[in-house]
Protein backbone atom coordinates (compact mmCIF):
# COMPACT_ATOMS: atom_id res chain seq x y z
CA UNK A 1 0.00 0.00 0.00
CA UNK A 2 1.46 3.59 -0.80
CA UNK A 3 -1.66 5.68 0.84
CA UNK A 4 -3.89 4.34 3.46
CA UNK A 5 -7.00 5.60 4.25
CA UNK A 6 -8.65 4.93 7.65
CA UNK A 7 -11.93 5.88 9.42
CA UNK A 8 -12.40 7.38 12.34
CA UNK A 9 -15.24 7.37 14.70
CA UNK A 10 -15.09 8.82 17.89
CA UNK A 11 -18.44 8.63 18.66
CA UNK A 12 -19.51 9.52 22.56
CA UNK A 13 -18.49 10.67 25.94
CA UNK A 14 -14.58 9.95 26.10
CA UNK A 15 -14.29 8.58 22.75
CA UNK A 16 -14.03 12.26 21.36
CA UNK A 17 -11.28 12.61 23.53
CA UNK A 18 -8.86 9.42 23.00
CA UNK A 19 -9.52 8.78 19.32
CA UNK A 20 -8.18 12.38 18.31
CA UNK A 21 -4.89 11.35 20.57
CA UNK A 22 -4.52 8.34 18.34
CA UNK A 23 -4.64 10.23 15.76
CA UNK A 24 -1.96 12.39 16.50
CA UNK A 25 0.16 9.99 17.52
CA UNK A 26 -0.41 7.93 14.00
CA UNK A 27 0.65 11.27 12.22
CA UNK A 28 3.51 11.46 14.16
CA UNK A 29 4.90 8.72 12.45
CA UNK A 30 6.14 10.37 9.53
CA UNK A 31 7.74 7.94 6.63
CA UNK A 32 7.03 5.08 9.01
CA UNK A 33 3.91 4.67 7.51
CA UNK A 34 2.28 5.57 4.25
CA UNK A 35 0.55 8.71 3.81
CA UNK A 36 -2.80 8.62 5.99
CA UNK A 37 -5.94 10.20 5.38
CA UNK A 38 -8.27 10.50 8.30
CA UNK A 39 -11.99 10.29 6.84
CA UNK A 40 -14.13 11.45 10.24
CA UNK A 41 -17.34 9.84 10.40
CA UNK A 42 -20.64 9.74 12.36
CA UNK A 43 -22.12 7.00 14.89
CA UNK A 44 -23.30 7.33 18.69
CA UNK A 45 -25.98 8.22 21.14
CA UNK A 46 -25.48 11.96 20.38
CA UNK A 47 -25.80 11.64 16.91
CA UNK A 48 -29.02 9.24 17.64
CA UNK A 49 -30.36 12.39 19.33
CA UNK A 50 -28.96 14.94 17.03
CA UNK A 51 -30.41 13.45 13.78
CA UNK A 52 -32.18 10.28 14.24
CA UNK A 53 -29.89 7.33 13.28
CA UNK A 54 -27.11 5.94 15.56
CA UNK A 55 -25.67 4.49 12.88
CA UNK A 56 -25.92 6.58 9.63
CA UNK A 57 -26.38 4.90 6.20
CA UNK A 58 -23.23 6.93 5.42
CA UNK A 59 -21.12 6.03 8.04
CA UNK A 60 -21.30 1.93 6.90
CA UNK A 61 -20.66 2.90 2.78
CA UNK A 62 -17.77 5.02 3.91
CA UNK A 63 -15.91 2.22 5.66
CA UNK A 64 -16.92 -0.78 3.16
CA UNK A 65 -16.10 1.43 -0.08
CA UNK A 66 -13.21 3.75 0.89
CA UNK A 67 -11.51 2.45 4.20
CA UNK A 68 -8.40 0.53 4.50
CA UNK A 69 -9.34 0.10 8.41
CA UNK A 70 -11.02 2.39 11.10
CA UNK A 71 -10.58 3.13 14.93
CA UNK A 72 -14.25 3.70 17.29
CA UNK A 73 -13.82 5.64 20.31
CA UNK A 74 -16.63 4.67 22.42
CA UNK A 75 -20.66 4.94 22.63
CA UNK A 76 -23.06 5.87 25.38
CA UNK A 77 -25.36 3.87 24.62
CA UNK A 78 -28.43 3.85 28.06
CA UNK A 79 -29.20 1.36 30.24
CA UNK A 80 -33.35 1.41 29.27
CA UNK A 81 -34.88 1.05 26.19
CA UNK A 82 -35.20 3.37 24.00
CA UNK A 83 -37.56 3.27 20.74
CA UNK A 84 -35.43 3.36 17.84
CA UNK A 85 -31.82 3.10 19.08
CA UNK A 86 -29.57 0.15 19.05
CA UNK A 87 -25.52 0.27 19.53
CA UNK A 88 -23.55 1.30 16.75
CA UNK A 89 -20.92 -0.85 17.44
CA UNK A 90 -22.78 -4.20 18.02
CA UNK A 91 -24.41 -2.99 14.28
CA UNK A 92 -20.63 -1.79 13.02
CA UNK A 93 -18.85 -5.76 13.76
CA UNK A 94 -22.03 -7.41 12.21
CA UNK A 95 -22.47 -5.35 8.93
CA UNK A 96 -18.46 -5.71 8.27
CA UNK A 97 -18.30 -9.11 9.43
CA UNK A 98 -15.73 -8.84 12.23
CA UNK A 99 -16.09 -11.47 14.02
CA UNK A 100 -12.82 -11.47 16.01
CA UNK A 101 -12.55 -9.13 18.93
CA UNK A 102 -8.97 -9.72 20.19
CA UNK A 103 -7.98 -7.92 23.56
CA UNK A 104 -4.34 -7.93 24.62
CA UNK A 105 -3.82 -7.39 28.07
CA UNK A 106 -0.81 -7.01 29.49
CA UNK A 107 1.47 -5.75 32.57
CA UNK A 108 4.43 -3.63 31.40
CA UNK A 109 7.62 -5.28 32.55
CA UNK A 110 8.97 -3.50 35.56
CA UNK A 111 5.86 -2.02 36.84
CA UNK A 112 4.50 -2.88 40.16
CA UNK A 113 1.42 -5.53 39.84
CA UNK A 114 0.86 -8.73 38.94
CA UNK A 115 2.83 -10.23 35.78
CA UNK A 116 0.28 -10.58 33.20
CA UNK A 117 0.66 -11.49 29.25
CA UNK A 118 -2.44 -12.46 27.79
CA UNK A 119 -4.69 -12.30 24.94
CA UNK A 120 -8.93 -12.86 24.93
CA UNK A 121 -10.22 -13.27 21.67
CA UNK A 122 -14.08 -12.58 22.30
CA UNK A 123 -16.45 -13.65 19.68
CA UNK A 124 -17.82 -10.70 18.20
CA UNK A 125 -21.29 -11.44 16.50
CA UNK A 126 -23.69 -13.64 18.70
CA UNK A 127 -24.03 -15.34 21.65
CA UNK A 128 -26.74 -12.52 23.80
CA UNK A 129 -25.66 -9.79 21.63
CA UNK A 130 -28.14 -10.97 18.68
CA UNK A 131 -30.25 -9.00 21.11
CA UNK A 132 -33.43 -11.05 20.55
CA UNK A 133 -35.41 -10.50 23.64
CA UNK A 134 -39.23 -10.26 24.58
CA UNK A 135 -41.23 -9.97 27.61
CA UNK A 136 -44.52 -10.96 28.58
CA UNK A 137 -46.83 -10.77 31.18
CA UNK A 138 -45.96 -13.61 34.22
CA UNK A 139 -48.41 -16.65 34.46
CA UNK A 140 -48.37 -16.01 37.85
CA UNK A 141 -48.24 -12.03 37.72
CA UNK A 142 -45.62 -9.78 37.09
CA UNK A 143 -43.66 -10.15 34.13
CA UNK A 144 -41.60 -12.29 32.44
CA UNK A 145 -38.69 -11.64 30.00
CA UNK A 146 -36.36 -13.82 28.26
CA UNK A 147 -33.24 -13.60 25.91
CA UNK A 148 -32.55 -15.82 23.06
CA UNK A 149 -29.02 -17.17 23.27
CA UNK A 150 -27.42 -18.15 19.60
CA UNK A 151 -24.55 -20.35 19.00
CA UNK A 152 -23.20 -21.64 15.76
CA UNK A 153 -20.52 -24.53 14.89
CA UNK A 154 -19.90 -21.57 12.72
CA UNK A 155 -18.76 -18.91 14.36
CA UNK A 156 -17.23 -21.10 17.16
CA UNK A 157 -15.23 -22.50 14.61
CA UNK A 158 -13.56 -19.53 13.39
CA UNK A 159 -13.13 -17.60 16.50
CA UNK A 160 -11.33 -20.70 17.52
CA UNK A 161 -9.07 -20.72 14.57
CA UNK A 162 -8.06 -17.47 15.08
CA UNK A 163 -7.51 -18.05 18.63
CA UNK A 164 -4.85 -21.04 17.82
CA UNK A 165 -3.62 -18.75 15.21
CA UNK A 166 -2.97 -16.04 17.72
CA UNK A 167 -1.64 -18.79 19.85
CA UNK A 168 1.11 -20.05 17.40
CA UNK A 169 2.28 -16.62 16.41
CA UNK A 170 3.00 -15.83 20.00
CA UNK A 171 4.93 -18.64 20.75
CA UNK A 172 6.44 -18.42 17.47
CA UNK A 173 7.72 -14.20 18.57
CA UNK A 174 9.66 -15.36 22.05
CA UNK A 175 10.76 -18.60 21.02
CA UNK A 176 14.30 -16.40 21.28
CA UNK A 177 13.04 -14.24 23.97
CA UNK A 178 14.40 -14.09 27.75
CA UNK A 179 12.59 -11.69 29.53
CA UNK A 180 8.89 -11.74 29.94
CA UNK A 181 6.69 -14.66 31.54
CA UNK A 182 5.91 -16.44 28.45
CA UNK A 183 9.44 -16.46 27.20
CA UNK A 184 10.37 -19.78 25.27
CA UNK A 185 7.11 -21.13 26.48
CA UNK A 186 4.85 -22.68 24.00
CA UNK A 187 1.39 -21.72 22.78
CA UNK A 188 -1.78 -22.07 25.26
CA UNK A 189 -5.26 -21.85 24.64
CA UNK A 190 -7.95 -21.70 27.06
CA UNK A 191 -11.34 -22.30 26.07
CA UNK A 192 -13.97 -20.40 28.38
CA UNK A 193 -17.27 -21.59 28.71
CA UNK A 194 -20.07 -22.82 31.51
CA UNK A 195 -21.12 -25.93 29.56
CA UNK A 196 -21.53 -27.70 32.97
CA UNK A 197 -25.05 -25.67 33.08
CA UNK A 198 -25.52 -24.39 29.60
CA UNK A 199 -24.39 -28.00 28.44
CA UNK A 200 -26.46 -27.16 24.40
CA UNK A 201 -25.12 -23.56 23.66
CA UNK A 202 -21.64 -23.51 25.65
CA UNK A 203 -21.28 -26.95 25.01
CA UNK A 204 -21.44 -26.43 21.39
CA UNK A 205 -19.06 -23.40 21.34
CA UNK A 206 -16.39 -26.09 23.61
CA UNK A 207 -16.97 -28.94 21.01
CA UNK A 208 -16.48 -26.47 18.01
CA UNK A 209 -13.50 -24.87 18.83
CA UNK A 210 -12.03 -28.19 20.08
CA UNK A 211 -12.88 -29.45 16.56
CA UNK A 212 -10.65 -26.87 15.08
CA UNK A 213 -7.73 -27.74 17.41
CA UNK A 214 -8.43 -31.83 16.21
CA UNK A 215 -8.70 -31.11 12.24
CA UNK A 216 -5.02 -29.58 11.87
CA UNK A 217 -1.95 -30.75 12.91
CA UNK A 218 -0.40 -27.55 13.19
CA UNK A 219 -2.27 -26.74 15.87
CA UNK A 220 -0.88 -29.32 18.06
CA UNK A 221 2.02 -26.96 18.79
CA UNK A 222 -0.06 -25.15 20.78
CA UNK A 223 -1.87 -26.64 24.20
CA UNK A 224 -5.50 -26.73 24.74
CA UNK A 225 -7.09 -26.31 28.39
CA UNK A 226 -10.73 -25.51 29.48
CA UNK A 227 -12.06 -23.01 32.34
CA UNK A 228 -15.61 -22.79 33.36
CA UNK A 229 -16.14 -18.62 33.26
CA UNK A 230 -16.63 -18.18 37.08
CA UNK A 231 -13.27 -19.85 37.79
CA UNK A 232 -11.64 -18.42 34.86
CA UNK A 233 -12.14 -15.41 36.83
CA UNK A 234 -10.74 -16.81 40.17
CA UNK A 235 -8.13 -18.11 38.05
CA UNK A 236 -7.32 -14.31 36.11
CA UNK A 237 -7.35 -12.97 39.58
CA UNK A 238 -5.08 -15.27 41.47
CA UNK A 239 -2.64 -16.39 38.66
CA UNK A 240 -3.14 -14.12 35.51
CA UNK A 241 0.12 -15.41 34.14
CA UNK A 242 -0.84 -18.99 33.29
CA UNK A 243 -3.25 -17.21 30.81
CA UNK A 244 -1.86 -17.05 27.21
CA UNK A 245 -4.46 -17.15 24.81
CA UNK A 246 -7.96 -17.41 25.83
CA UNK A 247 -10.96 -17.45 23.84
CA UNK A 248 -14.87 -16.88 24.59
CA UNK A 249 -18.42 -16.35 23.52
CA UNK A 250 -19.21 -12.84 23.24
CA UNK A 251 -20.56 -11.70 26.75
CA UNK A 252 -18.12 -14.04 29.03
CA UNK A 253 -15.31 -12.28 26.60
CA UNK A 254 -16.90 -9.03 27.39
CA UNK A 255 -16.76 -9.38 30.56
CA UNK A 256 -13.60 -11.35 31.77
CA UNK A 257 -11.68 -8.53 29.32
CA UNK A 258 -12.55 -5.62 31.95
CA UNK A 259 -11.73 -7.53 34.79
CA UNK A 260 -8.37 -8.46 33.37
CA UNK A 261 -7.62 -4.50 32.41
CA UNK A 262 -8.21 -4.15 36.63
CA UNK A 263 -5.61 -6.22 36.50
CA UNK A 264 -2.92 -4.37 34.49
CA UNK A 265 -4.36 -1.31 36.13
CA UNK A 266 -6.82 0.36 34.47
CA UNK A 267 -9.56 -0.22 31.49
CA UNK A 268 -7.74 2.87 29.93
CA UNK A 269 -4.61 0.73 29.01
CA UNK A 270 -6.41 -2.15 27.31
CA UNK A 271 -6.88 -2.18 23.62
CA UNK A 272 -8.63 -4.05 21.07
CA UNK A 273 -9.12 -4.75 17.25
CA UNK A 274 -12.31 -5.28 15.91
CA UNK A 275 -11.50 -7.89 13.02
CA UNK A 276 -12.64 -10.15 10.40
CA UNK A 277 -11.83 -11.50 7.13
CA UNK A 278 -11.75 -8.09 5.19
CA UNK A 279 -11.67 -5.51 7.64
CA UNK A 280 -10.17 -4.62 10.74
CA UNK A 281 -11.46 -1.48 13.44
CA UNK A 282 -9.20 -0.64 16.26
CA UNK A 283 -11.13 0.15 19.49
CA UNK A 284 -10.24 0.55 23.28
CA UNK A 285 -12.01 -2.30 25.46
CA UNK A 286 -13.69 0.82 27.77
CA UNK A 287 -16.80 2.72 26.99
CA UNK A 288 -17.65 6.24 27.21
CA UNK A 289 -16.64 7.08 30.76
CA UNK A 290 -19.28 9.97 31.35
CA UNK A 291 -18.00 9.95 35.12
CA UNK A 292 -14.59 12.05 33.41
CA UNK A 293 -15.76 13.03 30.40
CA UNK A 294 -15.16 16.62 29.24
CA UNK A 295 -12.12 16.62 32.03
CA UNK A 296 -9.37 15.96 29.22
CA UNK A 297 -7.83 12.97 32.27
CA UNK A 298 -8.74 10.09 29.97
CA UNK A 299 -6.16 8.11 29.47
CA UNK A 300 -5.50 7.83 25.94
CA UNK A 301 -3.29 4.85 25.85
CA UNK A 302 -5.57 2.01 25.04
CA UNK A 303 -6.79 4.22 22.11
CA UNK A 304 -3.28 4.70 21.17
CA UNK A 305 -2.27 0.79 21.60
CA UNK A 306 -5.51 0.03 19.65
CA UNK A 307 -3.81 2.46 16.70
CA UNK A 308 -0.65 0.07 17.05
CA UNK A 309 -2.60 -3.17 16.88
CA UNK A 310 -4.20 -1.52 13.55
CA UNK A 311 -1.21 -0.64 12.18
CA UNK A 312 0.38 -4.33 13.08
CA UNK A 313 -3.11 -6.14 11.43
CA UNK A 314 -2.52 -3.93 8.12
CA UNK A 315 0.63 -5.00 7.75
CA UNK A 316 2.78 -2.39 9.35
CA UNK A 317 4.64 -4.28 12.31
CA UNK A 318 7.69 -2.10 12.96
CA UNK A 319 5.90 1.15 13.24
CA UNK A 320 3.21 -1.21 15.35
CA UNK A 321 6.15 -2.07 18.04
CA UNK A 322 7.70 1.92 18.04
CA UNK A 323 4.27 3.04 18.90
CA UNK A 324 4.05 0.48 21.98
CA UNK A 325 7.60 1.07 22.88
CA UNK A 326 7.11 4.72 23.22
CA UNK A 327 3.64 3.69 25.55
CA UNK A 328 5.80 1.92 27.33
CA UNK A 329 8.68 4.06 28.34
CA UNK A 330 6.06 6.75 29.23
CA UNK A 331 4.36 4.44 31.42
CA UNK A 332 7.68 2.95 33.34
CA UNK A 333 9.03 6.71 33.38
CA UNK A 334 6.46 7.33 35.13
CA UNK A 335 6.65 11.38 35.06
CA UNK A 336 3.28 11.36 32.95
CA UNK A 337 0.44 9.45 33.87
CA UNK A 338 -3.30 9.95 33.77
CA UNK A 339 -5.43 9.57 37.32
CA UNK A 340 -6.58 6.22 36.86
CA UNK A 341 -3.28 4.83 36.66
CA UNK A 342 -2.30 7.43 39.54
CA UNK A 343 -0.74 10.26 38.00
CA UNK A 344 -1.37 13.75 37.66
CA UNK A 345 -1.34 14.16 34.04
CA UNK A 346 -4.22 15.16 31.30
CA UNK A 347 -4.62 13.48 28.56
CA UNK A 348 -3.16 15.59 26.09
CA UNK A 349 0.08 15.55 28.27
CA UNK A 350 0.36 12.16 28.15
CA UNK A 351 0.25 12.00 24.23
CA UNK A 352 2.71 14.99 24.06
CA UNK A 353 5.29 12.30 25.96
CA UNK A 354 4.57 9.67 23.60
CA UNK A 355 4.68 11.45 20.74
CA UNK A 356 8.12 13.48 21.74
CA UNK A 357 9.33 9.57 22.03
CA UNK A 358 8.52 8.60 17.81
P1 LIG B 1 -16.71 2.54 31.01
O1 LIG B 1 -15.73 1.63 30.39
O2 LIG B 1 -17.13 3.71 30.21
O3 LIG B 1 -16.14 3.08 32.40
C1 LIG B 1 -15.85 2.22 33.50
C2 LIG B 1 -14.90 2.92 34.47
O4 LIG B 1 -13.60 2.97 33.88
C3 LIG B 1 -15.27 4.37 34.76
O5 LIG B 1 -14.98 4.66 36.09
C4 LIG B 1 -14.39 5.16 33.82
O6 LIG B 1 -14.08 6.46 34.27
C5 LIG B 1 -13.14 4.30 33.76
N1 LIG B 1 -12.47 4.44 32.45
C6 LIG B 1 -12.87 3.89 31.28
N2 LIG B 1 -12.04 4.26 30.30
C7 LIG B 1 -11.11 5.07 30.85
C8 LIG B 1 -10.00 5.78 30.32
N3 LIG B 1 -9.65 5.74 29.03
N4 LIG B 1 -9.26 6.53 31.19
C9 LIG B 1 -9.57 6.58 32.48
N5 LIG B 1 -10.61 5.92 33.04
C10 LIG B 1 -11.39 5.17 32.22
O7 LIG B 1 -17.96 1.63 31.39
P2 LIG B 1 -19.41 2.07 31.97
O8 LIG B 1 -19.25 3.20 32.91
O9 LIG B 1 -20.01 0.82 32.43
O10 LIG B 1 -20.22 2.54 30.70
C11 LIG B 1 -20.36 3.91 30.30
C12 LIG B 1 -21.01 3.97 28.92
O11 LIG B 1 -20.15 3.37 27.97
C13 LIG B 1 -22.34 3.21 28.82
O12 LIG B 1 -23.25 4.03 28.12
C14 LIG B 1 -21.99 1.97 28.04
O13 LIG B 1 -23.07 1.53 27.22
C15 LIG B 1 -20.88 2.45 27.17
N6 LIG B 1 -19.94 1.41 26.71
C16 LIG B 1 -19.55 1.45 25.41
C17 LIG B 1 -18.63 0.55 24.94
C18 LIG B 1 -18.17 0.66 23.51
O14 LIG B 1 -18.18 1.74 22.95
N7 LIG B 1 -17.72 -0.41 22.88
C19 LIG B 1 -18.08 -0.41 25.80
C20 LIG B 1 -18.48 -0.42 27.13
C21 LIG B 1 -19.41 0.49 27.58
K1 LIG C 1 -14.93 1.25 23.09
MN1 LIG D 1 -17.22 -4.15 27.38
Amino acid sequence: RSSLKLGMIPADGIGKEVLPAAQRVLEALGSAIPKVTFVPLLAGWEEFNARGKALPEETIRVLKEECDGAMFGSVSSPSHKVAGYSSPIVALRKHLDLYANVRPVSSVPGMPGPKVDMVIVRENTECLYIKKEEIHDAPGGGKVAYATRQITSYASERIGRMAFEIALRRAEERKGATEGIWAGKEGKVTIVHKSNVLSVTDGLFRESVRSVYDAEQRFKAVKVEEQLVDSMVYRMFREPEIFDVAVAPNLYGDIISDGAAALVGSLGLVPSINAGDNFVMGEPVHGSAPDIEGKNIANPIASIRSASLLLQSLGFPEAATKINAAVDAVLLEGKYRTPDIGGKSTTTEVTDAILKLL
